[in-house]
Parts: structure tokens; C-alpha cells; sequence
């Protein structure tokens, strides 16, 4: 194993990822996490080795159960002899333990399972924010050939609907006695659903959440268009596994329909487009931020002043310069 001063030995990382080496794994989303200079090695070596993974977003309000459903997937997905990646992401939280805390005794059950990859992030130290580091560290777990990656976000706010966004497919889930549809409602959080999970079906008033669900999808939005897919609504009780398989048969039947109509490739595209925009407007920010104060603003500025050019002319030029 070659290791420089600089760091790791990226490509011997990679390698050992695609084998399932879970330390691997950890170590290469810790280097895109923390926004290491070796990020753009590991992007290049990962590359190759993406698209396999379907990602699948689960989000709603706190408490809902989310960390319940996911760990149920989790135990459903290995059954089928999926390999299984999951990211547990804090949008608000400037630590990754606290609020994840419970989440992680939870997936205890799963800890000592090869076959499964749990990561919790949380906002803290990425350059970019957390929009800018779950979709490196999704090229992470898809090298490491994860069939499925679940990704939980907490709470519901704009930040969930980023983070949901960067899914292939995305959950939402109501409980009853939240008063939960109104607030995922009012965060748009209903228009990015592709299933709709109303957990806690054990309860009194699950009936009643599915029935103002399917109300409010009667109003329209974009899945009422001819050929739209009409997102489903499965009912489960997370805490007994109860409906977990009609789940995982809803997440596979939108794939499918996903890759029919050619929306899979799409998605992916327009998330890759909206990716590399905010790679190059940052890089392109930076450059700028060198140029203020420098020698070149400078001497653009005094031939302004004289009336030699003409500020148009001279940012033109200044840009053509980066
Ligand atoms: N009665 C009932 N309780 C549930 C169910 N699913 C989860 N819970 C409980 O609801 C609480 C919150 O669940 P959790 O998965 O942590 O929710 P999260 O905040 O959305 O991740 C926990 O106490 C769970 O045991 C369910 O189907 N029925
Ligand atoms: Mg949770």
C-alpha cells in the first residue's frame, strides 16, 4: 500500500469498499465529509464505480418513525440478500450524535450485519453544507455496490426537502395524532412524496390520516398529469414490521416505473446538472473573492476612473481572466 504524506492511499480504499471492508467505507465518507483535499481523488475513484444503488429518502416530522421503518427496511432488505447502506441525516444539528443517538441503538441489530453500512451526518465543518456532502457520500456507499441506500432526514423544513430531493425515491411518512399533514403540507413536504407511508396503522385516527392524504392528493399537483405516477399510500406499524414488505414491493414497483419511462436517467441527470452548477459557482466565487483588492481590480478600476473604459467592458473582461 502506497500512503503519501498527503493521506490515504485512495485508490486501495476504493478497492477495499467495493469488497464490503466496512472501515473502508467509513474512512472514505469521512474524507468527503470533512471537505478533505483529497475529496477530488476520491471523486474521480469512485466514479466508475456509481449508478448501481437505488436511493430511497425517508422523511417526515419527529417521532413519526422514521429510525423504526428504516431499521424494519433494513431487516427486509437483507432478507431479500440486499446489500444495504443507510445515512442518517441531521440538517440542523451542528453535531452528528445527539438527535442520532437513539437512531444508532436502534440499528444496534444491525451493527454486526457485513452486509449493512449505517452513517449519521450532521451539518457541521462542510464547506458546502450538507446538500454539498450527502451526495459524495451516496458515491460512497454505491461504490461499495449497496443494492439500496436509505436516507432518513430529520424533521420537516426546507433542508429535509433538499436533502429528500437527492433520492431516486422518496417516503413520506404520516403518523396519526400529529397533526402532521398540515405541517408537511405547508413545507411542501407532500409534493416530493413518491410512497406514502402512514405508520403507526396500530393507532386510532391512521384511517382518518389516510383519508385526508388521499383528499389532498384529489386536489391535484404534479402527479394528477396522464402517465404521472400515483405515489401509494401503505399503511404499517414500524415497531411490529407490519407492512414493511408492501414498502419495499412500492419502492421496487417505482423503480421499475421509474426506468419504463426513462425518469430514472432523468432524475439522476438533473441532480448531476444542479451538482456540478454548485461545484463550478463556488469555484467560481473563490477566484473572486481572490480578486478583490488585487492588482488587476486595481488597474481596472483607475481605467475606469479615467474614462479609458467603461465598467461593462472591464467585468468582462475580469471574468474572462478567471
Ligand atoms: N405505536 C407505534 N409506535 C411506533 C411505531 N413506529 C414507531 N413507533 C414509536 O414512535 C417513536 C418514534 O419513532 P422513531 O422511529 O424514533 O421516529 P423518528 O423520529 O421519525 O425517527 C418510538 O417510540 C417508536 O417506538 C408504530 O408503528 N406504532
Ligand atoms: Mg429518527
Amino acid at each position: 500500500m502506497v500512503a503519501d504524506r498527503r493521506g490515504v492511499d485512495v485508490a486501495d480504499l476504493v478497492s477495499r469498499a467495493r469488497d464490503g471492508d466496512a472501515r473502508a467505507v467509513a474512512r472514505l465518507i469521512s474524507l468527503v465529509e470533512n471537505d478533505s483535499p483529497q475529496l477530488r481523488d476520491v471523486a474521480a475513484a469512485l466514479a466508475p464505480h456509481t449508478g448501481h444503488s437505488q436511493v430511497v429518502g425517508l422523511t417526515g416530522s419527529p417521532g413519526v418513525g422514521k429510525s423504526t421503518s428504516t431499521s424494519a427496511l433494513v431487516t427486509a432488505l437483507r432478507t431479500d440478500g440486499k446489500r444495504v447502506g443507510v445515512l442518517a441525516v441531521d440538517p440542523s444539528s451542528p453535531f452528528s450524535g445527539g438527535a442520532l443517538l437513539g437512531d444508532r441503538v436502534r440499528m444496534q441489530e444491525h451493527a454486526t450485519d457485513d452486509g449493512v453500512f449505517i452513517r449519521s451526518m450532521a451539518s457541521r465543518g462542510q464547506l458546502g453544507g450538507l446538500s454539498a456532502a450527502v451526495p459524495q457520500a451516496l458515491r460512497v456507499l454505491d461504490a461499495a455496490q449497496c443494492d439500496v441506500v436509505l436516507v432518513e432526514t430529520v424533521g420537516v423544513g426546507q433542508a429535509e426537502v433538499e436533502i429528500a430531493s437527492l433520492a431516486d425515491t422518496t417516503i413520506v411518512l404520516l403518523a396519526p395524532g400529529m397533526g402532521d399533514g398540515i405541517q408537511a403540507a405547508k413545507a411542501g413536504i407532500l409534493e416530493i412524496a413518491d410512497v406514502y407511508v402512514v405508520n403507526k396503522a396500530d393507532r386510532d385516527g391512521a384511517d382518518q390520516v389516510a383519508r385526508d392524504l388521499r383528499y389532498m392528493l384529489s386536489l391535484g399537483g404534479r402527479h394528477s398529469a396522464a402517465g404521472a405516477w400515483r405515489p401509494p399510500i401503505v399503511r404499517t406499524v414500524a415497531t411490529r414490521n407490519e407492512g414493511i414488505e408492501d414498502v419495499v414491493a412500492a419502492i421496487d414497483k417505482h423503480r421499475e416505473w421509474m426506468q419504463r419511462h426513462d425518469v430514472l436517467e432523468r432524475r439522476r441527470e438533473s441532480r448531476a446538472a444542479a451538482e456540478i452548477e454548485a461545484i463550478a459557482v463556488g469555484e467560481v466565487r473563490q477566484r473572486f473573492a481572490a480578486v478583490h483588492g488585487s492588482a488587476a481590480l486595481g488597474e481596472a478600476a483607475r481605467r475606469v476612473v479615467a474614462g479609458e473604459t467603461d465598467p461593462y467592458t472591464a467585468a468582462e473582461k475580469l471574468i474572462e481572466s478567471l
